[in-house]
């Protein structure tokens, strides 16, 4: 889009041809000589500990889940473990060079991955960081079990603390990492630089291009490795991770002191499997996971192949990868030979592999392969790897007695709030961090602040010329966009057409100009890494506001906002918060995949904060509570009414800064004889049924407008429907599992005494929606609420329905399922 990139004919017309350079693979020539010189003794041995320390953590869970037992200990592991035993080099080589400042995200086989990047963490990290970041943890917790009686260093405290929490973790005690949150397949510990493992496959693929946005955006250091397996190549949303790290705004359009490209690594551990299904000649066609680079941009994301079965290789190749991260060449591909002799999991029968391939990789195996090279190049005696393997052993198997001890491991109590009190942050945060918020002008001199001045703030419902005239929905997102945005430098938006177009609805219009493209920007048609990307940049510390077009496409970034969006804080046991706020436009006037009110869908899941206010007074003071907040919130808006001033509040629209919290329904219109609850923009059309119930049969009805799914406080509808005994229920959502049938069911349950009747839900029919042309069949209509009163509630004198809303027609949709 923008006007400074011009897209002239002549070259793109012109005869020419792609040129493709070579993807190294297995390029790696140093011989041992040279190695010599690269590295100590000392970290020969770190490396060779480290990856003994895997092979024994993932040979304990092994054991565990096929025996009950491991040395005499039983224990029984009702969990998953998805070992990576063969893939230990990888895991090492991967994080050795590594600082704490290089965050890792991972997917479920990831023990070794956590281990190794932890251990190098702990080196990294002085015994003063060590002992605040463990005494921090859990308030001790993890640290109390395993200092009692320790002697050795701080370091080696440190690395009984990692594996001890990891195991804990795994076994989902009070103990581990995450307080047991997390679990093997999800356990992180941030202090080490080790962000979410993910169990969704793929799923880290569109969240840490969103850390790798926040190291750039915000000037810090380090970079990102997305540690996903050779399958999750198959899954859109690591394609859109990749689409998203790629853009050639970084380098051409945004200012040249961030540095340039995302500082992003993907580095594939490619054990050649999904879990049965083979990636090589089977289930996929690049057979190189590193050939997908040269899809990706001209630098073919610098992609290689490195043997994972040598951890050498592998450090080799970081260490020229983190160059090219630091130039600004990013993003970088790494395909990391990495074969797992371990089954999937231990249950795992090997049945779509031969036997022979499993000992022909055993024969390589990594672990005896790198001893026997360091001993022929006399790096290191036999006797000091035997001793340091056995001390690792040790210690592995010493944490795993502490943590299968329920003593001294406990899980949380079977009556705990833990996880109740973990699901959302609740915290305010006027800002994310101390500096000056990046701003390209004096707001006074923004031509929509300027605009906004002239705007009518409260209007009369009748006054159609006013209408124009009005301070609009539009105008209040913006107000409290921009008033976070000059308030916290961290806040970034992004979405598609969000910069130069003004937003798909024309709600940014004006914040071009206002902001640096890095705090606003056009993202690929790509949702899921839209969205994937705001919780990573959320995960990281940062505030993002993602916008997805239309509600439809939520089905795009489903797995990002029902897996991701919605779970971390609550996975690392409230030490993350989500400070993400997702807008999403409900459309109208476009038909079956354009006009959908979902919220039905997020109401669903728990760990979102749902909001749909429909006034410019509540979307001013709904978007800037969202905004000061660190929970993730799903911020619903309505095509149908961006454009209405407001008609409700008193005053009309406050030009200052306030807010409203979430959860608070709002009573628009006092009445005595009915309740009418509301969601989106039913308002409008329930205020109109109100006119007409109370011009023509003298009936004075309540309406109150939720403005929130979730959280959602009940006493204001209680004490409505208290008042008038009956109630029903609007939205435009399709009527069969829609919110208003929660809210249905609640009210059903705590005014059951007072209530005259069951309440009753109008929503849209179960249908597609149709053209615009032919919306009045569908959405429902102040008609509609009439008749519904009519034949359900409350008989209307002399009344004469235009819609069957009888209950025999009820039960004769849901038996046809529409
Ligand atoms: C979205 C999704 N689909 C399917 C699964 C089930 N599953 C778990 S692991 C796995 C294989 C993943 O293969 P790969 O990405 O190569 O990682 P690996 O297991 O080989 O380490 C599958 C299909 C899942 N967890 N998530
Ligand atoms: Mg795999």
């Amino acid at each position: 889009m923008p006007k400074s990139i011009m897209i002239e004919p002549e070259t793109v017309l012109a005869r020419s041809a792609i040129h493709l350079s070579d993807i190294p693979i297995n390029a790696f020539q140093k011989t041992m000589e040279e190695e010599l010189a690269e590295y100590s003794r000392e970290e020969f041995l770190n490396i060779w500990q480290d990856m003994c320390a895997i092979r024994e953590f993932e040979s304990v869970l092994n054991e565990i889940k096929k025996k009950g037992a491991y040395k005499g200990v039983a224990y029984s592991h009702a969990g998953p473990a998805h070992l990576s035993i063969g893939q230990e080099a990888a895991a090492v080589g991967m994080a050795f060079t590594l600082t704490p400042d290089d965050h890792v995200f991972g997917s479920h086989r990831s023990h070794g991955e956590i281990l190794a990047k932890g251990f190098s963490a702990i080196r990294h990290l002085s015994d003063d960081q060590l002992l605040a970041i463990m005494e921090r943890c859990h308030d001790g917790a993890v640290l109390r079990p395993v200092e009692k009686g320790h002697r050795g260093t701080v370091r080696d405290l440190a690395m009984r603390f990692l594996v001890y929490g990891a195991y804990s973790e795994i076994f989902a005690r009070d103990t581990g990492l995450n307080r047991g949150m997390g679990g093997s397949m999800h356990a992180f510990f941030v202090p080490f630089g080790i962000y979410p493992n993910n169990a969704i496959v793929g799923g880290s693929g569109s969240i840490a291009p969103g850390a790798a946005l926040y190291k750039r955006v915000n000037r810090k250091p380090g970079m990102v490795v997305c540690n996903i397996g050779d399958a999750s190549f198959g899954c859109g949303p690591v394609w859109e991770g990749i689409t998203f790290s790629a853009m050639d705004q970084y380098r051409n359009l945004w200012d040249e002191s961030l540095g340039g490209g995302l500082p992003i690594l993907f580095n594939c551990m490619n054990n050649f499997y999904g879990m049965g299904g083979q990636t090589v000649g089977e289930t996929m066609g690049m057979q190189i996971i590193a050939r997908i680079g040269a899809g990706v941009n001209p630098e073919q994301m610098h992609a290689e192949r490195v043997n994972g079965y040598d951890p050498l290789p592998v450090i080799d190749a970081f260490r020229r990868k983190r160059r090219i991260l630091e130039e600004g060449r990013g993003p970088v591909l790494l395909d990391t030979v990495a074969y797992r002799v371990s089954g999937h999991s231990p249950s795992d029968a090997s049945s779509y592999r031969s036997k022979e391939e499993i000992e022909r990789w055993q024969e390589a195996d990594s672990i005896r392969a790198f001893r026997e090279k360091l001993i022929a190049g006399r790096a290191v005696a036999e006797d000091a790897l035997d001793s340091s393997r056995a001390c690792i052993e040790q210690t592995v198997f010493e944490m795993f007695r502490l943590a299968a001890d329920l003593e001294v491991s406990p899980r949380i109590k079977a009556d705990s709030e833990l996880v109740g009190s973990v699901m959302f942050s609740n915290r305010r945060a006027e800002r994310l961090d101390e500096r000056e918020p990046e701003l390209l002008q004096d707001l006074a001199e923004n031509p929509r602040v300027q605009q906004i001045r002239g705007r009518i703030r409260a209007v009369s419902p009748d006054d159609k010329a006013a209408q124009s005239k009005a301070y609009n929905i539009r105008d209040a997102i913006f107000e409290a966009m921009l008033h976070r945005f000059s308030t916290d430098p961290t806040m970034v938006a992004f979405g598609e057409e969000n910069r130069d177009w003004g937003g798909a609805f024309a709600v940014y219009r004006g914040l071009t100009e206002a902001l640096p493209y890095h705090r606003l920007f056009n993202s690929p048609i790509s949702e899921a890494a839209i969205v994937g990307a705001a919780v990573g940049y959320g995960l990281e510390g940062g505030r993002a506001v993602a916008e997805l077009m239309y509600a439809d496409f939520m089905g795009r970034a489903g797995d990002e906002i029902f897996n991701q969006l919605s779970k971390w804080q609550a996975m690392s046991a409230g030490e993350v918060v989500m400070p993400v706020v997702l807008r999403i436009s409900v459309g109208a006037k476009y038909g079956a995949q354009h006009s959908q009110d979902w919220t039905a869908l997020v109401q669903h899941i728990p760990g979102l904060k749902v909001v749909y206010p429909v006034t410019p007074y509540d979307a001013k003071g709904m978007m800037n509570r969202a905004l000061a907040g660190t929970d993730p919130v799903v911020f619903f808006e309505s095509q149908k009414v961006y454009h209405m001033g407001e008609m409700f509040a008193d005053g009309g629209v406050p030009e200052g800064y306030y807010e409203i919290e979430l959860g608070e329904p709002s009573v628009k219109r006092l009445g005595k004889d009915l309740t009418i609850v509301t969601l989106g923009p039913a308002l409008y059309t329930a205020i109109a049924a109100a006119t007409e119930l109370e011009q023509r049969f003298g009936l004075s009805a309540e309406v109150i407008d939720l403005r929130s799914v979730n959280p959602l406080n009940y006493e204001p509808l209680v004490n409505s429907v208290r008042k008038t005994n009956k109630v029903l229920l609007v939205c435009d959502a399709v009527e069969r599992g829609c919110v208003m049938q929660t809210v249905s069911s609640n009210l059903t349950q705590l005014c059951f005494d007072d209530l005259d009747g069951p309440p009753v839900v109008v929503g849209s029919r179960n249908w597609i929606t149709p053209a615009a042309e032919l919306e009045t069949i569908f959405f429902p209509q102040p008609g509609w609420l009439l008749d519904a009163i009519h034949e359900r509630i409350l008989p209307l004198k002399g009344y004469r329905p235009g819609t069957n809303q009888t209950l025999g027609e009820l039960a004769r949709r849901a038996k046809l399922g529409i």
